[in-house]
């Protein structure tokens, strides 16, 4: 909805920050100041509206929502709330009056990467989501001072630069200096018996403030605004002023240092555990400062904690910040008296968590002695909840020591973060209907057999007001004009373009649209260099670089494209743009050696002036949320090619259909689902389902059998073990074929090679139908009605969260 704000208003608005902030005019103001100003003045604007919408809540006490989660990848804000908002015309149309450009102060906003991934930007569409379905919510995090790194690739190698973007990104953030709070470290306990009972003390702890810093989020067109507190660590107490007295200025800076780098930087890895001690602290950092701010928030409304679940809901993202689990607990406990038994109710009736992969190596599982050593209560408490989650299960399965191991929070020296979050939580989702099923059926299939109520599924879903209005105005526009505007807050109604299945001049705009998106897209790549061909077919994948995604089996595909050319270059291929953007953990060798291989060969096709005309590879060097705002509007073709059971749902899949992209896709995650949505003549399917894998390894796999037996196979795995472009390929070549133990590699390329290749064939054959693919595209975006964020948000709040439905 159009605000109704005139142009003078808004002069005046800008104008006085622009005269309050810098002290100058309009005329004087560069582009980095005009933007600020105008950040300052949503803002302004942002703040009025929270006041109004808080008041409400109070008034109504309706129960809130609290989203914990170590990473957010919000995006830029400015473009974001003006469209929400609805001021994004009378904005351009001042700032043309002063010869300012709207697009060019978009591009003045960093990115902020506080995320790595898929997990961060689903965190920030449920932001999104909460505010337009006017849900009072508060996302917590940590507030890093270096998001992602920036990723710049040097001859085929990736390079790790340190994305700084407090220094743009800061005016979209408030300290707020009356909710400071401390977090503690280190020490050790003591327990006292007295007369009233057994007294804790926790000693000798080291003690830093948390800092919050409140990000506003705009709905649309609702009154609702969610709120992201980031919290920042901040250690005052620690200057050694004698040291800095007598003239030791670097001692007296280093034990500051230390407590402050707790939020220097985000860890870079996605789906993978890494166990360091400075992430353990970030995680109770962020869960003990979050808890404290909750309880204090909730006591100043209902100066009792004794409703507390009634009033509140506590989500945990991933098992990152499970520690509030027992945070929690300490807190009553300790803090506030209750038996630990009351407190355990408590908690367990507030809490609830997500899971989102099912890969071993993510599963946190951190040493007992570490816990122990930084967090000396905290560990008091989980070995409690241990011991009394173990004599449940006692008398519930005596004699079964082996069940009983399997499900405790503490073995083996190790604390199993997963566990805590089951036993702790009301209730637990997975984030597609196959992975919960797969989450039902392997990880956590002894507690779903003890309480199969407390496992549930919610499929993820997308902001389509980001990722579909926002970022290709030319689509939203035709939606318009053909259902109205009303999917932009229910997108339910997507469904309804159905109706224009065959309507010639609808399925006709739908392509240009394609096409211009693919022109705006190449245009920009043109910027930095990269030329492509806008009337190519541009095939997309885009996403972590990650074994089990299968960015390899991509460019098997595309290498036995490119030998198939080599052999007869008249072959009739319509020209194809491959698109490969993705960033590698710094740490991760085998991911990077793809991203090196991938900027090879495309090195290497580029060579060869007939076939860059049919083929082109291409990688995107530092994909971020903007890039994919303007990359997934291009697609043609969306590549969801995963190991079946290894990819918990992807969302990357759903922004790309919801943009009219076809997908080429294994039976994984959400990917199951958008069969369903658009039947198996609008998707191409290949490979093995989840239960076929399953099957295949009990069987017993050897990559080593494919290679032997089918020439397609055979023919490209050589040309990898030869090298081209002067590099070898060995590793790539071994990790194939032999892996880690002889038996080739776990993600299983080359078992599903031959069928990708012909089901991508079938996907050219397609293409060369125009009309017949627009109808395709149509039902994909048709389709996608399913999966907006505000249907996933819609059942957590009313399978998960308890809050009544609003609308
Ligand atoms: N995901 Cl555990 C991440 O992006 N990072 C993580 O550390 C974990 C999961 C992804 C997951 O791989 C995707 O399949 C999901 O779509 C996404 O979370 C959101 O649920």
């Amino acid at each position: 909805m159009e605000s109704n704000m005139t142009k003078e208003e808004l002069r005046a608005l800008i104008e006085n920050k622009l005269s309050r902030h810098y002290g100058i005019s309009i005329d004087e103001a560069d582009r980095a100041q005009m933007y600020k100003s105008c950040a300052r003045t949503i803002l302004e604007l942002l703040s009025e509206k929270r006041t109004k919408f808080n008041q409400k809540i109070k008034e109504s006490q309706a129960k809130k929502v609290y989203y914990l989660c170590m990473e957010f990848l919000v995006g830029r804000s400015l473009k974001n709330n003006l469209y929400n908002l609805g001021l994004e015309d009378v904005f351009r149309n001042v700032l043309k009056q002063w010869n300012f450009d709207l697009e060019d102060l978009y591009n003045e906003e960093p990115d902020p990467g506080l995320g790595n991934g898929g997990l961060g930007r689903l965190a920030s569409c449920f932001m999104d989501s909460l505010a337009t379905l006017e849900y009072p919510a508060t996302g917590y995090s940590i507030c890093y001072e270096y998001g992602l790194f920036k990723q710049k690739i040097v001859d085929g190698w990736q390079m790790e630069l340190p994305d700084i973007w407090l220094p743009g990104g800061h005016v979209w953030l408030n300290q707020r200096n009356d909710l400071v709070c401390h977090v503690r470290f280190n020490g050790h306990v003591e327990e006292n018996w007295t007369d009233e009972g057994l007294q804790i003390k926790h000693l000798n702890y080291d003690e830093i403030e948390a800092v919050p810093y409140d990000l506003m989020i705009s709905g649309l067109d609702s009154e609702g605004v969610a709120i992201l507190r980031l919290w920042r660590a901040r250690d005052l107490n620690n200057f050694d002023m004698s040291s800095f007295a007598s003239g030791d200025y670097d001692r007296a800076m280093t034990e500051k240092m230390n407590a402050e780098v707790i939020c220097k930087v985000l860890y870079p890895s996605d789906n993978h555990f890494e166990g360091k001690t400075l992430r353990l602290k970030q995680q109770y950092f962020l869960v003990s400062a979050t808890v404290q701010d909750i309880i204090a928030e909730h006591l100043q409304q209902y100066e009792t904690l004794d409703n507390f679940s009634e009033k509140v809901a506590i989500h945990i993202n991933d098992t990152h910040p499970a520690l509030c689990i027992p945070e929690l607990m300490r807190i009553l406990v300790d803090d506030y008296h209750y038996s630990w038994q009351r407190a355990y109710q408590l908690v367990k009736k507030t809490v609830s968590y997500t899971n989102h992969t099912v890969l071993s190596e993510a599963l946190e599982k951190w040493p007992e002695d570490l816990i122990k050593g930084q967090l000396p209560r905290i560990y008091g408490i989980m070995k409690g909840l241990n011991e009394s989650y173990c004599q449940e299960l006692w008398k519930r399965y005596p004699g079964d020591w082996e069940k009983i191991e399997r499900m405790s929070i503490i073995s083996h020296g190790q604390v199993r973060m997963a566990n805590l979050c089951v036993i702790g939580s009301s209730h637990v989702n997975g984030v597609s209907k196959l992975h919960s099923e797969i989450i039902q059926k392997h990880i956590f299939s002894d507690y779903y057999r003890l309480d199969t109520k407390k496992f549930i599924s919610v499929t993820n879903g997308i902001a389509h007001r980001r990722w579909l209005c926002q970022s290709n105005p030319l689509l939203s526009q035709l939606l318009d004009d053909c259902i109205g505007p009303d999917y932009k807050k229910d997108a339910s109604q997507l469904g309804k373009f159905r109706n224009f299945y065959e309507n010639k001049e609808v399925l006709s705009r739908l392509q240009a649209i394609k096409q211009a998106n693919k022109i705006r897209f190449s245009n920009q790549l043109q910027q930095n260099g990269i030329v492509i061909d806008p009337q190519s077919i541009f095939v997309v994948q885009a996403k972590r670089l990650h074994e089990y995604k299968r960015q390899l089996l991509n460019v098997l595909k595309i290498i036995s494209l490119y030998l198939d050319l080599k052999d007869e270059p008249n072959l009739s291929l319509p020209p194809q743009t491959f698109l490969f953007a993705a960033k590698a953990a710094p740490g991760y060798y085998s991911a990077k050696e793809v991203i090196r291989l991938i900027w090879n060969l495309s090195n290497e096709i580029e060579k060869d002036a007939t076939i860059r005309e049919k083929i082109r590879v291409v990688f995107l060097e530092n994909y971020d949320v903007t890039m994919a705002e303007g990359l997934l509007p291009a697609a043609d073709v969306s590549e969801q090619i995963s190991l079946a059971g290894k990819e918990a749902s992807g969302t990357g899949n759903m922004k790309m259909m919801i943009n009219g992209a076809l997908t080429i896709g294994t039976m994984d995650g959400a990917n199951v689902e958008i069969y369903e949505a658009v039947g198996k003549e609008n998707i191409f399917i290949f490979g093995m389902t989840a239960e076929e894998v399953e099957n295949k390894w009990k069987e017993g796999y050897a990559a080593s059998s494919y290679y032997h037996n089918n020439e397609k196979i055979h023919r490209v795995v050589e040309y990898l073990r030869h090298g081209f472009n002067g590099e070898s390929f060995e590793s790539i070549y071994r990790y194939l074929l032999v892996g880690d133990y002889g038996i080739g590699d776990p993600y299983m390329c080359l078992a599903d090679f031959e069928s990708y290749l012909d089901v991508y064939k079938e996907l050219l054959e397609a293409y060369h139908a125009p009309f017949r693919w627009s109808q395709k595209a149509l039902i994909n975006i048709a389709g996608a009605e399913r999966f907006a964020a505000d249907r996933s948000i819609q059942e957590y709040t009313n399978k998960i969260w308890n809050i009544p439905t609003l609308v």
